[in-house]
């Protein structure tokens, strides 16, 4: 059963909501924020995916370069070693490009429903090598010291989990690759359990094993080990080839909560939930059967890429959790879930 009450005013930020980064590129996509609370506001790091304007004849794809300025780079349609077929992503004689370059963009709302750009935040870009492709699905987490961001690190030669601190959302301090290629979705707990630092992250394993949520623990928050494997894939369910963490962990009175996306092989994208121990959350103690939300409205199944909810940010306010999601990879989009309700849906 679909637990999400989707707000009235869905999509609440759509791609022309916000200004192009620059001259000759348009917004395409806003897509999967981080959620957080700061200076008594609600606040999301969007993903703003842009697209080089076209001409006629030519696929062109933008890419950051060594001082995260945007080149394009320019193929003809009708050349055979181009392979166009894929709405995100093109193939050129092997090599893969984004048809979309990502950056992060911060927007502000008093009632967590209208959110508007603050021109005084500056947005966060990709920056050397490893993010020649841009940043995307941006984690915030939330602890004493300021806010902990996680992120997937997109170049031409990986895609890997970078992490960035902040305290004030002006100075940023980028602390490098923490979890290497190929690897995303990762969440780091609030809180620390028995001394340690936990995060759940995706490592991808093509030849054996596949998309799976993984957990691992650190003393520091930049070197991770003991990593475990938490949830796999379910054969014939809505999770079937693809599961990853979305936001941090709620802590519940029964264990850390986690709302998750799954996906089919025909990159159909639900959510659902796990239930990890209090103490040991390495321990899967319930798991949703069926998806806590699935693509049914409209916005969710149509769009640059159709049929997919997913998230990375949510609001806890007493039992309600406010997920913030990106729908058909294209717009974004608010919902409220009880989560005594999620909690009562997990199969032991
Ligand atoms: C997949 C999709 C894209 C994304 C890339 C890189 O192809 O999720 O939207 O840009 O991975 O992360």
């Amino acid at each position: 059963m679909d637990l999400g009450k989707r707000f009235d005013n869905n999509p609440i930020l759509r791609p022309r909501d916000i200004r192009p980064s620059m001259e000759g590129m348009q917004v395409e996509c806003l897509l999967n924020p981080g959620a957080f609370r700061h200076d008594g506001k609600i606040w999301l790091l969007c993903r703003v995916a842009e697209r080089t304007r076209q001409d006629p004849g030519t696929i062109k794809v933008p890419v950051f370069n060594d001082e995260g300025k945007t080149e394009i780079r320019t193929f003809s349609k009708d050349d055979p070693l181009l392979d166009a077929s894929d709405p995100r992503v093109i193939a050129y004689d092997g090599k893969n490009y984004l048809t979309t370059l990502s950056h992060l963009r911060l927007v502000s709302s008093e009632d967590g429903r209208s959110f508007r750009e603050d021109p005084a935040y500056p947005p966060i870009t990709g920056e050397g090598m490893l993010e020649s492709f841009g940043i995307e699905d941006c984690r915030v987490t939330e602890m004493e010291d300021g806010f902990h961001l996680t992120y997937t690190k997109v170049s031409e030669i990986a895609v890997g989990v970078g992490y960035i601190f902040t305290r004030d959302w002006k100075a940023y301090e980028r602390r490098g690759m923490i979890f290497p290629p190929h690897n995303k979705d990762c969440a780091i707990f609030e809180k620390k359990i028995n001394g340690k630092y936990y995060a759940l992250h995706r490592p991808s394993s093509p030849e054996l094993g596949g998309n799976y949520i993984w957990i691992a623990e650190s003393p520091d928050l930049l070197h991770w080990g003991n990593h475990q494997c938490v949830a796999i894939t379910r054969p014939g369910m809505w999770d079937s080839a693809r599961v990853g963490a979305g936001a941090a962990p709620i802590e519940t009175s029964e264990g850390w909560l986690e709302i998750y996306h799954g996906a089919t092989a025909e990159n159909r994208y639900c959510l659902g939930a796990l239930l990890l121990d209090k103490n040991d959350p390495s321990k899967v103690l319930a798991r949703s059967h069926d998806p806590i939300m699935e693509p049914v409205m409209e916005y969710e199944k149509t769009g640059f890429f159709g049929n997919v909810i997913f998230t990375n940010g949510h609001i806890v306010n007493g039992d309600t959790t406010t997920i913030y999601y990106g729908a058909s990879d294209e717009v974004i989009c608010g919902a409220e879930l009880s989560i005594s309700d999620i909690l009562k849906s997990l199969d032991i």
